[in-house]
């Protein structure tokens, strides 16, 4: 019977053995690639599980609606407010190196597609696990980077929260990944010594020739005329992600570099003035309009005691505390600091009774929905640095940038730092 099975013909076209026949393909480039993978797929899985942590997703369904984290959030911890930047380098290490990434990646499915048609699909169950486990590597790592890079291009077409399926999809990627490297690692260092480095890189077209076969069947059978040396091979890769770093760095470095991020949605010049700097989403693109914000508007605090209600003038006549503090986007992008001024959130949190809060409710004037209200922790509640900013730079917030009051609060994700802030709640 499985004699049989065995002799199923491969039906024609990308299953025959003859039909892949790049003489470059085989372990040696496959491992190349794989090495730079095995070097940056843990820095994007470490970043982005701080990218988690950060959201205080522990503090309730208003920061995080992903269900039953259960042992994947086994690691979840007090995302701390210092260094200040802290979000701002594990963000904007993530977003620029998963975009750099890109063409490496492509680069090695290339060089491994031969497997994707390998004939007979499934031999053995030890085969159809391992064939398995090739389908959540390479699904996994397509779905976290497609969804990554829709989402930093502000492209929101996810059939639920962005956090809830990159966080699932990273876990489900990890662990497909972490088989494979054990699986492979042996035979991608012996394939990586096998043939010099150095003089792959002299090596012209005209002494470019196949590896000799491999148990993995990525070296063709039938190899054409090479066309291209495994030098221009590695170096197209590394051009294309040369490219993706000069495009796309600059958003989260920011200054005169920004200019250069023509990838980056956050690109654009933001105009002059004390209220200069990058915008997310508009007052106007959330459904915030000047009369919620006019002569009516009221910062309500509750806590301990009855609640209190403060004009802007009267917030404005506290002593006014300050901070030099940057806006750090999970798209990667971030502002340079700006200097903030208005009520440290540890005085109103004494002012409502509860010095000791171990969080804070805050309600925006936007209609319910995203990122219309947050709960930020205990420990950024009482950092020196952590606002409720009035002005920035000198001036009155603009409407855009959160009139009349929004939170800044230092290392905190940007999506937590709340604009057209009216409603703040302590709690124990
Ligand atoms: N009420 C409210 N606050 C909000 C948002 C929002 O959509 N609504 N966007 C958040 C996001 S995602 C970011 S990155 C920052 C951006 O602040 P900025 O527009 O002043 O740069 O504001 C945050 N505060
Ligand atoms: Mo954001």
């Amino acid at each position: 019977m499985a004699r049989r099975i065995a002799q199923v013909p491969a039906p024609p076209g990308p299953f025959r053995p003859g039909f892949w026949r790049s003489p470059i393909r085989g372990p040696w480039l496959t491992s190349v690639f794989g090495l730079a993978l095995l070097a940056g797929i843990p820095v994007l899985f470490v970043t982005g599980a701080l990218s988690y942590a950060a959201y205080n997703p522990g503090l309730g369904l208003l920061n995080d609606q992903t269900p039953d984290k259960g042992l994947l959030g086994f690691y979840l911890f007090d995302w701390p407010t210092r260094p200040y930047w802290l979000y701002r380098l594990t963000q904007g290490v993530h977003v620029t190196l998963g975009v750099v990434l890109v063409p490496v990646l492509l680069a090695k499915l290339w060089s491994v597609i031969p497997k994707l048609f390998e004939w007979l699909p499934v031999r053995s169950a030890a085969h159809a696990l391992e064939r398995l486990s090739l389908l959540l590597l390479v699904g996994g790592v397509i779905f976290e980077f497609v969804t990554g890079i829709l989402n930093i291009q502000l492209y929101y077409v996810f059939p639920g929260s962005f956090y809830t399926l990159h966080f699932y999809g990273a876990w489900v990627f990890i662990a497909a990944f972490v088989v494979h490297v054990g699986l492979k690692f042996g035979r991608m260092t012996r394939a990586l010594r096998s043939r010099g480095l150095l003089a792959e890189l002299r090596t012209d077209l005209a002494h470019t020739r196949p590896e000799p076969p491999d148990p993995d069947g990525l070296v063709p059978t039938a190899p054409a005329a090479p066309t291209m040396t495994r030098r221009g091979a590695v170096a197209l890769a590394g051009a294309g992600s040369l490219v993706l770093l000069v495009v796309t760095a600059g958003q989260s470095i920011g200054g005169r570099l920004r200019g250069t991020a023509l990838l980056a949605p956050h690109n654009r010049d933001p105009g002059g003035g004390p209220n200069g700097f990058q915008i997310n989403k508009t007052a106007a693109a959330v459904g915030v309009s000047p009369e919620h914000v006019g002569p009516d508007w009221r910062l309500e605090v509750h806590g301990a005691v009855p609640a209190l209600v403060f004009t802007r003038e009267q917030l404005l006549a506290m002593r006014q505390r300050t901070a030099l503090l940057p806006i750090a986007c999970v798209e990667g992008w971030s502002t340079p600091d700006q200097h903030w001024s208005g009520l440290r959130l540890a005085d109103l949190a004494a002012m409502a009774g509860l010095p000791d809060a171990a969080s804070v409710l805050v309600e925006s004037v936007q209609p319910p929905g995203p990122y219309s209200s947050v709960v930020l922790r205990g420990n950024q509640i009482r950092d020196p640095r952590s606002l409720l900013a009035l002005r920035v730079n000198g001036a009155d917030l603009s409407l855009d940038h959160g009139y009349p009051a929004r939170i800044i609060v230092p290392a905190n994700p940007g999506v937590n730092n709340t604009k057209w802030v009216h409603r703040l709640t302590f709690r124990t």
